[in-house]
């Protein structure tokens, strides 16, 4: 492999710092276990799995991976599209290092995945690429969705499933509520309303935002 492929990173993204870490993985943690004994979650679980089990521990469901990020640009140490154009933007360079406040404002769950939505600010928005919406071979309505809609940290993955489906999951849901679908509203818990957006799809929009602090950073893995 060449240098020149070498010297850029895995991705660039926001990691969240140690203390807010814990805190993030808490809330998730005790949102699954709330989530699973809930009877409207029990009636949608053949949605949720395809084995005819009667119910399904979701904390051991999905596996954690790593340290908690937001991911920018997944670069693939600069073989992916556009790897090369992002690392030399002003603002990457500029606030490489830099301590951001992060705003994760819902929590999502799918047979697949779990994360937290995160509503990037304006400044934020610099560091966000163009493309990352792009996706419309996978969630076709993507496109149409504004910059940053995928912005999330993945907090688990189901077996098998690579964490960038995360993004996908996320951009799934919000493409349903611009077309109108608000989602079968199911609760009103603790830490907001939880909806439900059929084929095992749950958004607790959180009542108040979760600011996390994080730095932007990149990993070579
Ligand atoms: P994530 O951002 O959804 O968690 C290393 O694999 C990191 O890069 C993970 O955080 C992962 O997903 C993200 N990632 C992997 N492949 C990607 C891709 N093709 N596009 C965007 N992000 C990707």
């Amino acid at each position: 492999v060449p240098l020149e492929e070498t010297s850029l990173p895995l991705f660039f993204g926001w990691f969240l710092l140690p203390g807010i870490q814990d805190k993030v993985r808490c809330t998730s943690m005790d949102f699954l276990k709330t989530l699973d004994t809930l009877e409207a979650f029990k009636k949608h679980l053949p949605d949720f799995t395809v084995e005819a089990e009667k119910e399904v521990d979701l904390e051991q469901y999905f596996q954690a991976n790593g340290v908690l990020h937001c991911t920018t640009k997944f670069c693939d140490y600069g073989k992916a599209e556009g790897a090369k154009e992002y690392a030399d933007k002003p603002a990457v360079k500029e606030l490489y290092g830099s301590a951001f406040e992060l705003s994760l404002s819902a929590l999502f769950v799918t047979p697949r995945t779990v994360g937290a939505r995160v509503s990037l600010s304006g400044d934020q928005l610099t560091l966000w690429p163009a493309d990352a919406e792009e996706v419309v071979s996978v969630v076709p309505a993507a496109a149409t969705l504004p910059a940053g809609s995928r912005a999330h940290i993945t907090l688990g993955c189901a077996e098998g499933v690579e964490p960038q489906q995360t993004g996908f999951d996320l951009l799934e849901i919000l493409a349903l509520q611009q077309e109108g679908q608000e989602g079968e509203l199911v609760e009103e818990m603790e830490l907001g309303s939880l909806a439900y957006y059929g084929k095992g799809r749950w958004l607790l929009s959180l009542r108040e935002p979760i600011s996390t602090q994080a730095c932007f950073s990149s990993l070579y893995g």
